[in-house]
This record gives structure tokens, C-alpha cells and sequence, in this order.
């Protein structure tokens, strides 16, 4: 029998010779009886202990360490108390690391870098992790970076561990589940954490909370309108780097790095007692890359012996403390069932005119106090 799909009207004719094919059932996964897939023989994914989590994170177990990620990253309600308690864990074994941030114009060329300063670090005997990060995907609709086929070589090495950059979703959170990465990657022994983020306004002031060392990379030639860089982007960096000083590019390159080094005598550092320099760099002809890392290891000296460094991190540490209350109280309030039932009926209130839109934020906001205190309940535990 022919099957008219669900949009043909019920009485038509022969004119819609439009067919589908009857489905198969739901028993049927469409192998042949002999390769079915029977409850016998599908492989469920084991469902891990917090002590199988942080045990595999801290021997350095990659598919832990990915899983415990993907943990992080979940959005279910269940997923996030989990992962809170195997980041308790692991909490006291992170922290012996260098955070850097690196960011950019699309295009740029901030992956190629990290694969060049990447792979010399390995040689080094070092652990690297690459996570992206990517606050506004969710008006982009997805990650862009973080992209394997730009650190093909970095990619394959077992002491270097990729990550894209996480889906924000409908209730945010981008920015802790990166700084929550960051923990699970220290865990596991990587000393080395590369944070790539595309440069278009917010996400470089995020960056900048999550990294101890921030590198902003500049195209030699284009002008700064065309990169999109503002002085208040400039004043985040503890370093420049007019990326792409190769070919014919080689001379603009250097009067781009006098100018920005003339310009930054002008402005503040976001660093106590260091001063940003500009360096030139070709990432994929490899040049350059050394001297740059020799500035992010004068950097932790620096910064190390005049405190900021632990001061910076205490701060981030204290803004982590808040960005989860502000998250936590947005998620309980908008994945309350009560508010929920309330907000279609409260903006429409406002639309037609009804009541201002101050007035609406407050009847839910007081709908909101009521429920929770009508459900009291406080534990102690720490
Ligand atoms: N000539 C030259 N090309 C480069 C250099 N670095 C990167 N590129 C090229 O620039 C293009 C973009 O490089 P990516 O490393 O993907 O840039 P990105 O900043 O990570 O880009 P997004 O992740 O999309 O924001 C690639 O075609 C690279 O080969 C360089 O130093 N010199
Ligand atoms: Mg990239």
C-alpha cells in the first residue's frame, strides 16, 4: 500500500502522486536478522561512581577525563549536582598550571599558533589542553573553534587533549563549565591550558576572568576597524601578537608592531608590575613562537614573585563564587513550573498595555519569593 505523507489532504486525488514508504517498526533497527541489535548485545555506557570519575581523571584516563567533561557540560539539573561533587574532589589536585588566554578575529590564525606553540611545548615534556570557549554561541549557533583540523598534529598527541568549545543552550553557564574544565584538565595533570576564543566584545572580558595570561593576536595589514579591536580589548592583553609576518606581509608586520608598541606606553596594563610587549609571529611558518613563550614564562616569574598572580587567581576564584549564584538563582527562577505557567500571561499583560514591564518583573519576582517560601529547607553541609 502507498502511504501519502501527513500534509496531503485526506480526500485527495491521484494528483499528489507524492509516496512515502511505510517505516519500519520500532523493533526494527534495519540490520539483517543476523547483525540485530538485541538487548544482549548493545553496549550501554557503564554509568560512573563520583570515585570512578575523579579516580579516572586523576590517573589521567582520557575517556574519564572527556566524560567528566561532558558532565560539566550537561544542562540537566541531575548531571550539574554530580559533576558539583567530583569537582570537590579534584578541586584540591588543580591549580598547577599556567592559564592563557589567546584570542582573536575569526581568522587570525589562533589555532594555527596553538598548534605551533603546541607542539613545542610537548617537546618540552609538557601537557597541554586546548578548550574553546565561546559565550555568544548561542547567537552564533554553535562552536566554530576549537577546530581539530587547524592543530592536526597537536591532535593526535596523547600528551595534548582537545576540547570544543561547549554549547551555551537556553540557560547559559558557558563560562563556568569552562573554568570548571579547567580544574578537571589541572586534575589530570595538563600544566599547560590554552583557552581559544573568537574576539567579538564580551567574549574577551570572559576570557580574561577564566586566564592568568592573556594573548590578544592581530593581522598584520588590516586595520584595526577592519580586526574589530577596540583600546578597551587592548588594555585586557599581557600580550600582542601581529600574527601572519610572513611573505609580503613581513614589512607591514613590523610597522605594526612599532606602532602598537608605541601605543601601549599609553595605556594601562591589566597586569601589576608587567609591562605588554608586541611581538611578531608567523604560526605556520613556526617563527616567532619561541620568543612569545619565553614572554608567558617571564610573565609567571614576574607575577609569581610579586603576588598578583595568586591575587588574580583568588579574585577569579571569588567571581566563579558569584557567577554560580547568579546562574543558580536564573535556573530555579526560569525552570520554576510556576513561572513558567505565569510568564506567557504576565507578558501579555504587558503587551496589550496593561501593566509596565516593571510591574510585570515584580509580580513574578514576588510569585517567585512565595513559592520558595512556602518550600523552606537549608542543610549545612560544606
Ligand atoms: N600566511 C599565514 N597564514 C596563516 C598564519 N596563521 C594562520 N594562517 C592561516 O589563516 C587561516 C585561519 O587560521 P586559523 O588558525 O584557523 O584561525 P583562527 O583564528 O583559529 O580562526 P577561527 O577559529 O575561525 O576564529 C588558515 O588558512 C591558516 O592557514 C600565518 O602565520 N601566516
Ligand atoms: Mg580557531
Amino acid at each position: 500500500m502507498v502511504n501519502k505523507p501527513n500534509w496531503v489532504p485526506k480526500n485527495a486525488g491521484k494528483e499528489f502522486t507524492t509516496s512515502v514508504l511505510k517505516g519500519v517498526g520500532n523493533i526494527h533497527d534495519g540490520l539483517s536478522k543476523k547483525n540485530r541489535l538485541t538487548n544482549t548485545n548493545i553496549i550501554r555506557r557503564k554509568s560512573l561512581s563520583i570515585d570512578d570519575y575523579v579516580n579516572g581523571v586523576l590517573s589521567g584516563n582520557r575517556t574519564i577525563i572527556a566524560r567528566t567533561i561532558t558532565l560539566i557540560e550537561s544542562n540537566s539539573p541531575k548531571h550539574f549536582e554530580l559533576s558539583q561533587k567530583v569537582l570537590k574532589k579534584l578541586l584540591p589536585f588543580s591549580g598547577n598550571s599556567i592559564r592563557i588566554g589567546i584570542t582573536g578575529v575569526p581568522g587570525a590564525g589562533k589555532s594555527t599558533f596553538i598548534e605551533a606553540l603546541g607542539n613545542k611545548l610537548i617537546k618540552e615534556n609538557h601537557k597541554i589542553a586546548v578548550l574553546a570557549v565561546d559565550p555568544t554561541s548561542s547567537i552564533t549557533k554553535g562552536s566554530v573553534l576549537g577546530d581539530k583540523t587547524r592543530m592536526e598534529v597537536l591532535s593526535r598527541n596523547e600528551n595534548c587533549f582537545i576540547r570544543p568549545s561547549p554549547s551555551a543552550g537556553k540557560l547559559g553557564g558557558v563560562t563556568r563549565k569552562t573554568r570548571e574544565t579547567i580544574v578537571v584538565c589541572e586534575a589530570a595533570g595538563f600544566d599547560i591550558i590554552l583557552v581559544e576564543t573568537v574576539g567579538v566584545g564580551q567574549n574577551e572580558i570572559t576570557v580574561r576572568s577564566l586566564v592568568d595570561y592573556f594573548l590578544l593576536l592581530k593581522i598584520a595589514g588590516a586595520g584595526d576597524e577592519l580586526q574589530g579591536i577596540k583600546k578597551g580589548v587592548i588594555e585586557l592583553a599581557d600580550a600582542l601578537v601581529i600574527n601572519k609576518a610572513d611573505g609580503d606581509n613581513v614589512t607591514r608586520a613590523e610597522i605594526a608592531r612599532q606602532e602598537f608598541s608605541r601605543a601601549l606606553h599609553y595605556l594601562k596594563s591589566p597586569t601589576e608590575g608587567w609591562n605588554p610587549q608586541v611581538f611578531k609571529t608567523s604560526a605556520t611558518q613556526n617563527e616567532g613562537i619561541d620568543e612569545v613563550w619565553e614572554n608567558i614564562m617571564l610573565f609567571k616569574d614576574t607575577v609569581q614573585k610579586n603576588n598578583f598572580f595568586y591575587i588574580r587567581r583568588n579574585k577569579q576564584l571569588i567571581a566563579w563564587v558569584h557567577t554560580l549564584i547568579k546562574e543558580n538563582l536564573y535556573n530555579q527562577f526560569y525552570r520554576n513550573d510556576d513561572i513558567i505557567k505565569h510568564i506567557p500571561m504576565i507578558e501579555n499583560k504587558v503587551l496589550e498595555g496593561k501593566i509596565p514591564p516593571t510591574f510585570a518583573a515584580q509580580k513574578l519576582l514576588e510569585i517567585y519569593k512565595n513559592i520558595i517560601h512556602s518550600n523552606k529547607g537549608i542543610t549545612n553541609e560544606i
